[in-house]
This record gives C-alpha cells, sequence and structure tokens, in this order.
C-alpha cells in the first residue's frame, strides 16, 4: 500500500505540474475510504499552514447521473477553502491551475449554527441559514477521472473552485426537491435536473454531511458554506465559454471563463 504521505505528495506535484496522473487503486491494492480521507487530510492541513482558510465542506456524487459516470457508487466529502472561491482568487486563476477542469450546478446550504453533531433529517432545516444556487469547478488531479472511491478521496474529490450567487432564505424558498435545474453553456441548454437529484432531497447532502463529521469528530462552524452535490453530469470548462445555471426559487448565476 502506498503510504498516505506519498500519495499526498504525488497529488501535490500532479497539481503542481499540472500533469495528472494514474490513479493510485488497483485490484492488487485496492486501498479504503479511510486511507483516502488521511491523504485529504494532509492536503488539508499543508493548505491551511499555508494561509488558506476552511470555508465550507463540499459533498460529491450525490446524484446518480455522477455516480453512474465516474463509477463510484456512493457519496463523498471534501473541504473548501477561500483559495477556490472564484469571486475571491477570480476565474482567469482559478482555471489557469487546472488541466481538465469541468464546471457543474449544484445547490449551496450557509449553516447557521455550528455543525457537530450527526443532525436527525427532520432537524436538518433548523441548521441553513441560506440556500444558493452554485456552480463548482471540478478538476481531477487523475488522467481522464479514472479514479476509484480511495483516489477521489485522496484528491480531495476533485475540489477546484466554487461560485456561489445570492443567499435566500429557506423558508422562502419552495420544496427543494421539485426544484428544476437547467445548465446552459453559452445560453444553450446542455443538461436538466430536479433537486431530488441530489439524494431525493438537497437538504439529505446536509444529514449525510453531519454524520461524516461526527464520525471524523469534527465541527463545521457557523457561516461555513456546504455544496450539497452536482445535480447533472459535468461539462468541460472551455476558454471563452460562459456557464449558467438557474435553480427555481433560488434565481440564476454565470461563470464567465476568460
Ligand atoms: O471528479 C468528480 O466527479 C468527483 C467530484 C464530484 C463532484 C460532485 O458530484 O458534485
Amino acid at each position: 500500500m502506498i503510504p498516505a504521505g506519498d500519495a499526498h505528495q504525488a497529488l501535490l506535484a500532479a497539481r503542481r505540474d499540472r500533469q495528472p496522473r494514474t490513479r493510485f487503486s488497483t485490484s492488487d491494492d485496492p486501498l479504503d475510504a479511510g486511507w483516502g480521507h488521511q491523504v485529504q487530510a494532509l492536503d488539508r492541513k499543508a493548505r491551511t499552514a499555508e494561509g488558506e482558510v476552511l470555508v465550507g465542506m463540499k459533498l460529491g456524487l450525490n446524484s446518480r447521473a455522477k455516480q453512474q459516470t465516474m463509477g463510484v457508487p456512493e457519496p463523498i466529502v471534501g473541504f473548501l477553502t477561500d483559495a477556490m472561491d472564484l469571486d475571491v482568487r477570480g476565474a482567469a486563476a482559478v482555471v489557469a491551475g487546472t488541466t481538465q477542469a469541468r464546471v457543474e450546478p449544484e445547490i449551496a446550504f450557509r449553516l447557521a449554527v455550528d455543525l457537530d453533531r450527526a443532525v436527525p433529517v427532520w432537524r436538518i432545516g433548523d441548521l441553513v441559514d441560506g440556500v444558493a444556487v452554485a456552480l463548482e469547478v471540478i478538476d481531477s488531479r487523475f488522467v481522464g477521472y479514472r479514479f476509484g472511491l480511495p483516489d477521489v478521496l485522496a484528491d480531495n474529490t476533485s475540489a477546484a473552485g466554487f461560485t456561489v450567487g445570492e443567499w435566500t432564505p429557506l423558508r422562502r424558498v419552495g420544496d427543494l426537491a421539485t426544484a428544476g435545474c437547467v445548465l446552459d453553456v453559452d445560453g444553450a441548454v446542455v443538461h436538466t435536473a430536479a433537486g431530488a437529484a441530489i439524494l431525493g432531497h438537497p437538504l439529505l447532502a446536509l444529514s449525510h454531511l453531519s454524520r461524516h463529521l461526527a464520525a471524523q469528530g469534527e465541527v463545521l462552524p457557523a457561516g461555513s458554506v456546504v455544496l450539497a452535490g452536482a445535480l447533472t453530469d459535468a461539462v468541460p470548462v472551455r476558454p471563452g465559454a460562459a456557464y449558467g445555471v438557474a435553480v427555481r426559487g433560488l434565481g440564476s448565476l454565470t461563470l464567465r471563463i476568460p
């Protein structure tokens, strides 16, 4: 088994040199999710030591569309820092550091309280102080996005960048499960979905996250952003293109790539 520290260094090199690599897990050495989390924790420690600030968490592979496309049948959790915020850092800077970037439509939640325990589904709404439409830029450090569960966890769930629209209080948003989502590129619709694509209801992503954090003994502070996971398959990033997402009740958002 490749030691977690060596895998972390290899992923750093892949990111720095913009040179995707082959996956670590093989049929002879399948690795496991615990190993993936260990590598991800090393990445997070290194980034915060360099001054990046943790601003939230992201869930991935919450929709059947994404699970089937990526061949990983369960949700995954990664972290977000201020350096990934496209509005802080600028889309040009984030995209310049990627090699095979893709964009996907998301629903974002803002935490009203510290998330410090596993929260039952019927109390999840109490955790949320705002909901927004969002776009995530992902960039796998594995050639052609070919990875297994431990690999994608080690690679911080392919996180590269994100942007969030206007926050709306949860009580003013209708049923998120039936909210329609439209993703367009340069005005042409490429994917559609409903909120239920995310685990049956986007709020269940928060429930999943609360159990994950409780298992890790970790607290996510009030004010943090949570990306609930892509509603549809991702689309490749092209220089000069504009990516638009609209979700009923949450409004719309456009990301322009220079
Ligand atoms: O590279 C990937 O597709 C893994 C991250 C998935 C992000 C998501 O499903 O929201």
